[in-house]
């Protein structure tokens, strides 16, 4: 399979790089980490270890023309990632994204199937060309609206060929929806506690990511989708406990002074529905973000 990973951060980079073992893949992102790839190949050492060859590039290629394009970058970079993929016409795209809507707005640009789908792996952008695995994890991947499709069977064995633990899923709607509940709980908290993400499970954080959770539930149901208050607060404290040690990619992003991915995760609940738990956490990121020129 022909791969064009769009969004060469870390957890592009090391899917990338695990798919390179068996899949031709190029990885498209920023220069020194894509030059240095393509200059010596890419290294994955951690829970998981190899050193493969895929392209290292900062854009798409003119003639590329992707079985499979995987998307990785971060929300806000969504439209330009459509933009930059409706000219080489992927036949399948698959978002592995935080977030609510990205699946939308790519399939709004382009003329192929697009995927959903949710990735736990750990991943971290140790040096240029080097991404370290802290964490196997499982894919979860499948049509956006749900049911079941060939390309979403083709991508799912292309990933478990590689060794990647994939499931291929005929309820996205609902598992994307549980995802952005986990997110609205523990992003925003941990981003401005400054917490790792098991603190979420002790008070007074847990008060405020479940609360956020239980918005996301609510925002869910309204828009036909059967998550309970209970399986959303039920599912934060599952990953929180399972990624007790890790820095959550929205307290990362601030401990960088980057633009954190709060309008589409806590900011998508509170523009669907009444949610002042989840206004309160945008409103805060976004004041930040402000006030360090990010937004
Ligand atoms: O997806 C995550 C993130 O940090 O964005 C969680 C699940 C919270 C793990 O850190």
């Amino acid at each position: 399979m022909d791969v064009l990973v769009f969004g060469a951060g870390s957890l592009g980079s090391l899917v990338g790089g695990l798919l390179a073992r068996q899949h031709r893949v190029t990885l498209v992102g920023r220069d020194p980490h894509v030059g240095t790839v393509a200059a010596e190949g890419l290294t994955v050492d951690g829970a998981v270890e190899c050193h493969v060859d895929p392209d290292g590039v900062t854009e798409v290629p003119p003639d590329a023309s992707p079985d499979l394009a995987l998307v990785t970058v971060k929300a806000y970079d969504t439209d330009a990632a459509a933009a930059a993929l409706a000219d080489c016409h992927p036949s399948t795209v698959l978002s592995l994204q935080n977030g609510l809507d990205n699946e939308a707005r790519l399939a709004d640009r382009l003329d192929c199937p697009v995927l959903a789908g949710t990735c736990t792996y750990g991943a971290m952008l140790e040096e240029p060309g080097r991404v370290t695995c802290t964490g196997v994890g499982e894919v979860v991947l499948g049509p956006r609206e749900g049911g079941q499709s060939p390309a979403a069977d083709r991508v799912g064995a292309a990933f478990d060929e590689v060794g990647i633990e994939t499931t291929v899923a005929a309820d996205m709607p609902h598992r994307s929806w549980e995802k952005l509940a986990v997110n609205a709980g523990i992003n925003a908290t941990t981003a401005l506690a400054r917490i790792e993400n098991g603190a979420v499970l002790d008070e007074p954080a847990s008060e405020v990511a479940a609360a956020a959770a239980r918005e996301t539930a609510r925002a869910a149901r309204d828009a036909g989708v059967d998550l309970s208050d209970e399986a959303a607060v039920d599912a934060v404290h599952e990953v929180a406990a399972a990624t007790a040690d890790n820095t959550s990619s929205m307290y990362q992003d601030v401990l960088a002074e980057r633009r954190t991915e709060v309008d589409a995760i806590n900011g998508a609940v509170a523009e669907r529905i009444d949610a002042p738990v989840n206004r309160t956490l945008a409103g805060l990121l976004r004041a930040w973000e402000r006030a360090r020129d990010r937004r």
